[in-house]
């Protein structure tokens, strides 16, 4: 083929030729890689199965104490698991690719989704007959009628409820809650607490405050003292996982003289980590990594526990091994590599179809931050930073997600090894942009040395740990359907005749584009409504039903107020909480168009729009041709962008008055998952051209092909749709497909580079990139067994392509190419 490549691109056409897959420098790492990558995940029971157990035996105990129960119950009984040739220990299932069971969360669906999930056709996962028994047989049956989302489902008042739910309590996609689908939002930990004080040291000042108490305090002996014990008991049970590992390993050495030193150094990092302070680069890892673990035992983050600022934290130990001569540059990139794999094999598991089209290619992201400024606001970068951006380079795998901030004092070193990144084509890493970010935080009440040391979280969302407090998750709201409902009168051609939004009157007979657009703002705003009353009963909800032991303790402010994480108002915390804003560019184009079209050139009459609406453009062909050249976001074009900028800003008045009566911030966000495909197949075509079913537009994206000016129109369309007065703003996730010519050699990496510098001049929030020739994903869907390596970024993430969904990778296709910079 002669064409220009990235070099993703190019890895794999030579897999093909070779039939070899290329083995990096890395050799123990990609062992391990090769070992796992592409295998269908099996369900691992155990952590559903203990907790259970657990459960049944502490009713009517505190919950947080009942947790740490039932963590140190998982602790002491699961099996450990030690693989050869991975240095980290510390697994939450079964080798190769795993998922495990939650079902305190939604457990009462699990005997049917245990029934469903091997043959799903998004993201199937397999399970032992064995296994599959012990789940119909012990653990659905204690779930029935106790999880949250047995509570939820009657939580809701009918017209919410309509537009939440289907009768069979699946989701309708319209305005659509996730708290089901995860206990908490993605977080981050403060690992540096325990990598300098060990859980030792973090128990030590539990213990005193426990003897500290007021026994004649009512509000010490009900709140503080479970609080305190729990948090104990949870110190207690990490500490025995790493004991158990420590202990394996000592066994394995006796067994396997060959590989002593090897299994002698895993039990010794296991015998001091993460119970007493890292001393050494590996120490550091190996703590972080116990941790990280064991807070995916503990609860359901949806998709994420971000690694948090990992070229900060880890660099005092990375800096003290170098200069002694014990640890070197590759050494470090390989530990960090071998990370990357056993972070791949833990898989989230969806347990409703709906969650799992939200989350496809078996998407969790971890992000890794790198660069941006310190807590005094001086540059961060250090050499550990080149190093991610190198292993990222060089390791074939979408794990860890890496973020790299940026700020205005970036170093062009750093620019240009980002620019260099970006161009291997696997979507790494995504860009934060410091001076968007920090003074929106500021202006949220944060301090400015905490704002200054965000860590990135989630596809695109940031996290301040020790001062952000809310993991309630919000919704992610279909706005494409609240269009069609003002265009049918609070119907929609999917449901029938079943009144669901606003019925906006004689919309047939509509004067002006004014009247149009007010009308549709009202039934945006009906959506946002009933949004703000899920969560109003969300936020009560979750308190009764989760509890967080492991992820409070490492809280400062959690352990000072001695209040769970999972409780409403902890002390002095940031409340960051969010709702979404799905298929923005569908809906500004679309009244574009009806602006353009019905009221302007008054081509066509809302009656005919309708009409050819209803069947989907067939035998409307030139109409629709019309409609897709109409003004559209994207192309810097203010007739579009007017629009655009109206309903963000209706949006953010309307969070502005009420998320202060909920008592937290829900801001306005623009970042889909995958939510975008299935919100698409509940939407007939839309006045933009977009036929029937197909996905909406992604994030902040344009709509698929509808930017037509080049990349640097689509930043200055994103720029004047913000509302950059008002605060309750959060993520805006952008999505740009570039071809790998358009930013081939030096000068290439040059224009990218630029074009970076425009982005963050903008002070646009997140962008991320695929650099890939369209031709190489149609020639993967023909032969997919070829391009089984092939990563695509999609929303905050990336993932291999041959495991999504046809819709999903037509969705990645149709996006416009950019060919040029
Ligand atoms: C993750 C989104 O909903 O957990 O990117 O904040 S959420």
């Amino acid at each position: 083929m002669n064409r220009i490549l990235s070099v993703q691109e190019r890895r794999i056409e030579n897999e093909i030729q070779t039939g070899e897959p290329v083995i990096s420098a890395h050799n123990r790492a990609m062992r391990l890689l090769l070992r796992s990558r592409n295998r269908k995940p099996v369900i691992d029971v155990e952590r559903g199965f203990y907790f259970t157990e657990s459960f049944q035996k502490t009713e009517g105990e505190p919950l947080n104490l009942r947790w740490a129960k039932a963590l140190y119950h998982y602790a002491e009984n699961a099996t450990v698991y030690l693989e050869e040739g991975q240095p980290l220990a510390g697994r939450a299932g079964r080798p190769g690719r795993y998922g495990i069971l939650y079902p305190e969360l939604d457990g009462d669906i699990l005997d049917e989704a245990i029934r469903q999930l091997p043959a799903r056709k998004t993201s199937p996962f397999d399970i032992d007959p064995e296994d599959a028994k012990l789940v119909e047989e012990v653990i659905a049956p204690y779930w029935k009628g106790k999880t949250f989302h047995d509570d939820l489902l009657h939580a809701f008042p009918p017209e919410t409820d309509r537009l939440t739910y289907s009768a069979d309590g699946t989701s309708r996609f319209i305005v659509n809650e996730t708290a089901s689908y995860r206990s908490s939002i993605q977080w981050v930990h403060d690992y540096e607490i325990v990598l300098q004080k060990g859980i030792s040291g973090i128990r030590k000042e539990l213990a005193e405050r426990l003897e500290r108490l007021d026994p004649d305090s009512p509000v010490d002996t009900m709140e503080k003292k479970p609080y305190l014990e729990a948090s104990l008991l949870t110190c207690d049970a990490v500490v025995l996982w790493a004991h158990r590992h420590a202990a394996l390993a000592r066994e394995k050495a006796e067994q396997e003289p060959e590989n002593r030193d090897f299994w002698l150094q895993i039990a010794e990092a296991g015998e001091r980590v993460p119970e007493y302070p890292a001393r050494s680069f590996y120490e550091a890892l190996q703590s972080q990594w116990y941790i990280q673990m064991f807070s995916r035992i503990e609860q359901k983050t949806g998709t994420v526990i971000s690694n948090g600022r990992m070229d900060q934290y880890l660099w005092p130990f990375y800096q003290k091994d170098v200069s002694a001569g014990i640890l070197t540059e590759e050494e470090a990139e390989e530990l960090l590599e071998c990370m990357w794999v056993a972070m791949s094999e833990y898989v989230d598991l969806y347990l409703s179809a709906a969650a799992g089209s939200f989350n496809e290619g078996y998407a969790h992201w971890e992000a890794v931050t790198v660069g941006g400024v310190n807590r005094d606001g001086i540059d961060a970068t250090n050499d550990l930073t080149y190093l991610f951006l190198r292993s990222k380079r060089n390791f074939p795998l979408n794990y860890p997600d890496l973020a790299a901030r940026v700020h205005t004092l970036s170093p062009r070193r750093y620019l240009w090894e980002v620019a260099e990144t970006i161009k291997e084509g696997s979507g790494f890493p995504k860009l934060i942009n410091d001076d968007e970010v920090v003074p929106l935080l500021l202006a949220k009440g944060a301090e400015i040395e905490e704002a200054n040391d965000y860590s990135v979280s989630g596809c695109s969302e940031v996290r301040m740990p020790n001062r952000d407090t809310y993991t309630s998750p919000c919704a992610y709201i279909n706005f494409a359907a609240a269009l069609e409902m003002t265009l049918f009168h609070g119907k929609m051609l999917k449901f029938g005749d079943e009144t669901l939004g606003l019925d906006p009157g004689p919309v047939e007979d509509y004067e002006s584009f004014d009247e149009f657009l007010e009308a549709y703002l009202r039934e945006q705003r009906y959506f946002i409504r009933h949004a703000f009353v899920q969560q109003y009963q969300i936020i009560r909800l979750r308190a009764r039903h989760f509890a967080s032991p492991l992820g409070s303790l490492l809280h400062a402010l959690s352990r000072e107020s001695c209040i769970d994480l999972h409780q409403p108002a902890i002390p002095g915390g940031i409340d960051l909480g969010y709702f979404e804003f799905i298929g923005y560019g569908t809906v500004v184009d679309s009244l574009a168009a009806i602006k353009k079209v019905v009221y302007e050139d008054k081509t066509l009459s809302m009656r005919e729009l309708q009409e050819a609406i209803r069947r989907n453009f067939n035998g409307y062909e030139s109409l629709r041709r019309l409609l897709r050249e109409a003004p559209a976001y994207g192309n810097n074009d203010p007739r579009a962008d007017e629009i655009g900028k109206r309903l963000d800003r209706e949006a953010l008045d309307f969070t502005a008055r009420y998320s202060k009566e909920l008592g937290v911030h829900l801001d306005l966000r623009l970042v889909p998952f995958t939510s975008h495909v299935p919100f698409g197949k509940v939407v007939a075509a839309t006045p933009n051209g977009r036929l029937a079913w197909t996905p909406l537009s992604d994030g902040s994206s344009a709509s698929q092909g509808a930017d037509r000016n080049g990349p640097t129109a689509v930043l200055l369309s994103n720029f004047a749709t913000k509302n950059l007065g008002c605060r309750d703003r959060a993520a805006r996730l952008l999505n740009i497909k570039l071809s790998p010519s358009c930013v081939a050699g030096d000068v290439g990496t040059e224009k990218l580079v630029q074009f970076i510098q425009a982005w963050h001049d903008l002070r646009l929030w997140h962008i991320q990139f695929n650099v890939l020739n369209t031709d190489t994903l149609r020639e993967a869907q023909r032969h997919p067994e070829d391009y089984r390596s092939l990563l695509v970024r999609i929303a905050g993430y990336s993932a291999y392509f041959t495991e999504l969904s046809k819709d999903l990778q037509d969705d990645i296709i149709a996006r416009t190419e950019q060919q040029a910079v």
